[in-house]
């Protein structure tokens, strides 16, 4: 996906828009949310624990089902030329661009025996797209919880999640986890979503950001990345390879206390990769039992030491993420970390309310400084996951 469009729409508009474009009112309207993961990460694919929250830019789209087996698609970004298809011979190679999210959703119902029909759909997403805050997954998640209520497949949250992620997986080419899948689905205003990878349960943390008069703050980088390419895959592998060497069936088995040993039986490069995951895991555990004793406000220096560890052991971070990490820690900052997949993408900074300004204008001067491309900033806070809302 490499655009999305920024500004909110109400569900009545896009009725609208779909009525105009298809001359017909939609069946309904359905919205899934973008995600910050607040830590966590890369942890989803090592069945380990993480805690993201669902935020307020969401994909929206407006969907009626069709007698046939014709599926026309629109978004309001891109080239905003309709794409049409018939779904019973839709393949790999005919699911391409922004549309194999909700082309992806529809095979993988069709792979799991759901009876799929024709319809017709338009897409409104202010999930910025390539920069760590789940864009495609947005997508994914609207379009599943549209059609499952469509199709009456009756999947629950949990179940949809699992169809996000191999519509990533074997649709798109990521092999991410399900991370962002289950921060879209299983979101709940004014908490984060503690998940346990390897048994799948979960429960809602309450995140109150507002009443302890924090904000988080996150600066979009605009180095934009895709994890279909490249690093993630290769991140992926290394963990992969440290459990096989360790004799453990994930990295999810192993303590700190297991890490003296492990530095003796893996190369130096499969030892950091397995350090940050064996020491974010923990990081999720304690943020969790601070949040509860505590509050947000002392769970800043967590943040920040994930943000060190993905920079030093796992190295997917950047010089423009590591620099507003920094610059934002400097001028008040509680805790900063890059957020999601990492390679570019966002950081978010957990800020005292009445530094916000000071903040933003520290990590826009510093950018400015090294020639780079103005970042984007806005706050967030945790809201709703999936859901119908016309
Ligand atoms: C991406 C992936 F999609 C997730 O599954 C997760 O691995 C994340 O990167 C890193 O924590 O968002």
């Amino acid at each position: 996906m490499n655009a999305s469009a920024t500004q909110p729409i109400s569900a009545q508009n896009v009725a609208d828009t779909f009525a105009t474009v298809f001359g017909y009112p939609p069946d309904g309207v359905w919205v899934a949310p973008g995600r910050v993961n607040l830590i966590g990460e890369h942890t989803d694919y090592n069945d380990g624990f993480v805690l993201p929250f669902a935020i307020d830019r969401e994909a929206t789209v407006a969907v009626r089902l069709r007698a046939d087996q014709t599926a026309r698609l629109i978004s309001s970004y891109g080239d905003k030329k309709m794409v049409e298809v018939d779904i019973s011979t839709l393949s790999h190679g005919t699911m391409t661009g922004w549309t194999a999210y909700p082309l992806g959703v529809v095979w993988v119902l069709a792979q799991m025996g759901v009876e799929v029909g024709g319809f017709d759909l338009y897409l409104h997403s202010t999930v910025p797209s390539g920069a760590g805050l789940s864009s495609s997954a947005a997508i994914e998640c609207a379009v599943s919880t549209a059609l499952n209520d469509l199709y009456g497949a009756q999947f629950s949250p949990k179940e949809l999640v699992l169809i996000g992620q191999r519509t990533e997986n074997e649709v798109v080419g990521a092999p991410t986890g399900i991370l962002d899948q289950s921060a879209s689905l299983l979101a709940s205003d004014g908490h984060a979503v503690f998940l346990d990878c390897r048994t799948r349960e979960s429960h809602l943390v309450p995140l109150d950001l507002s009443g302890a008069a924090l904000r988080i703050l996150v600066v979009d980088t605009k180095v934009t990345h895709a994890h279909a390419t490249g690093g993630y895959a290769e991140r992926r592998a290394s963990c992969e390879l440290g459990a096989q060497m360790l004799d453990v069936p994930s990295l999810r088995e192993l303590t700190a206390a297991q890490l003296p040993e492990a530095a003796l039986r893996l190369d130096a490069v499969t030892y950091r990769r397995v350090r940050h995951i064996v020491t974010e895991n923990q990081r999720v555990l304690d943020t969790v039992v601070v949040l509860d004793d505590a509050g947000p406000t002392a769970i800043g220096a967590l943040l920040t030491a994930s943000h060190s560890s993905m920079r030093d052991d796992f190295e997917i971070s950047c010089a423009e993420l590591d620099l507003a990490v920094a610059t934002a820690l400097e001028n008040g900052a509680l805790g900063a970390r890059m957020t999601g997949g990492g390679f570019g993408g966002c950081a978010i900074a957990l800020i005292p309310e009445a530094e916000e300004l000071k903040v933003r204008d520290a990590v826009d001067r510093a950018f400015a400084k090294a020639n780079w491309q103005a970042p984007d900033f806005f706050t967030v806070s945790p809201g709703p996951g999936a859901r119908r809302i016309l």
